[in-house]
């Protein structure tokens, strides 16, 4: 099936190491105290989001969850306007009252990170069937990890697409822990990754550290959920560099697990790649040293921007407290 340039995988390495030192600099920020409530890194998952969002045009949608960090990056959402609002500033994606968990930016097609456990899902399939009804050519894609494949509104979401053929694409991050639990020992029956077949389906599988084999993938299954061949499913295995909050150092994990997790860096591999085709090591270091500019000027805009207002405490406030 071919396989992409070597300018398009740098591109791609581009977005990767933009989430990783965003994400560097969210923990900590988090631990100085600029960033208040809960950061969950999406470090060592990367190359999800950059070789699935690589296919996505601005006019298609994304949809994430409590790790929504990476998924906003790689849809085009500034991660200057993400950064102050993680440090609840003026100037955030949500004038800093969303933070991180809440993360949205519809100019970019970003319909919100979401902390309930599959609603982000739900959202996406809503927002396919009106782009459906609305008789427009752009797609959705439901970023949610492994934990929600035991949740039952994920089933009804399956079922709602499969049911009117929706342009929703499903993308299982699979780094094998529900917060300080390994899936499997929560799971019952086959792997959980079986079970959008039971709904028609098809699912397929990638290695989620290679981010050449993840845009193949998603190259395939948008170009089929584009043509309207209806929802399609793919499950990445992927690995989880951190705790599942910031704030959690592991306990519960092999440290020697941590350590394997961390040498299948899909960023190496993503280098790896590109040097075997010729890319010298310079070019490379440039994208890495302009990820770095880049996320410092991000943290540098989020300490200088202003508190909000105390006079905009209730705009733009769902339920503020019914007309005046
Ligand atoms: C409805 C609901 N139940 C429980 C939780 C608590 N919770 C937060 S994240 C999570 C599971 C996380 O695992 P996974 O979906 O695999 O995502 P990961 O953190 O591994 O990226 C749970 C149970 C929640 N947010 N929402
Ligand atoms: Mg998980």
């Amino acid at each position: 099936m071919g396989e992409p340039t070597t300018g398009e995988v740098l591109a791609m390495l581009r977005t990767m190491c933009l989430v990783r030192d965003f994400e560097e600099a969210a923990g900590a920020a988090l631990r100085t105290g600029h960033v208040r409530g809960s950061v969950h890194q999406y470090s060592g998952q990367e190359a999800v989001a950059a070789g699935v969002c690589f296919h996505l045009s601005r006019s298609d949608y994304v949809s994430s969850h409590h790790r929504g960090h990476g998924h906003a990056i790689a849809k085009g959402v500034s991660p200057a306007r993400m950064m102050c609002e993680l440090f609840g500033r003026q100037g955030g994606t949500s004038d800093g009252k969303g933070g991180s968990m809440h993360i949205a930016d519809f100019s970019m097609g970003m319909l919100g990170a979401n902390g309930v456990v599959p609603d982000g899902v739900t959202i996406a399939v809503g927002a396919a069937h009106a782009l459906k009804m609305q008789k427009k050519s752009a797609i959705v894609v439901a970023f949610f990890g492994d934990g929600a494949m035991n949740r039952g509104p994920l089933f009804e979401a399956f079922n709602w697409a499969q049911l009117f053929k929706l342009p929703v694409l499903f993308v299982c991050e699979d780094n094998g822990y529900s917060v300080t639990l390994r899936t499997r020992e929560l799971t019952g029956g086959p792997p959980a990754e079986d079970r959008p077949e039971a709904f028609g389906i098809p699912v397929s599988r990638v290695d989620g550290t290679d981010v050449v084999a993840v845009e193949r993938a998603a190259a395939a299954l948008i170009a089929e959920v584009r043509a309207g061949a209806g929802p399609r499913f793919l499950h990445a295995r992927t690995q989880r560099w951190y705790g599942h909050l910031a704030h959690d150092v592991q306990r519960y994990r092999d440290p020697e697990e941590i350590a394997r997790a961390r040498e299948d860096d899909c960023l190496l591999h993503a280098q790896r790649w590109l040097a075997a085709r010729g890319i010298p090591a310079k070019a490379m270091a440039e994208v890495r040293e302009g990820s770095r500019l880049d996320i410092e000027a991000a943290v540098a805009q989020a300490l200088a921007a202003p508190w909000p207002d105390v006079s905009s405490a209730l705009t733009d406030v769902q339920d503020a407290g019914g007309p005046a």
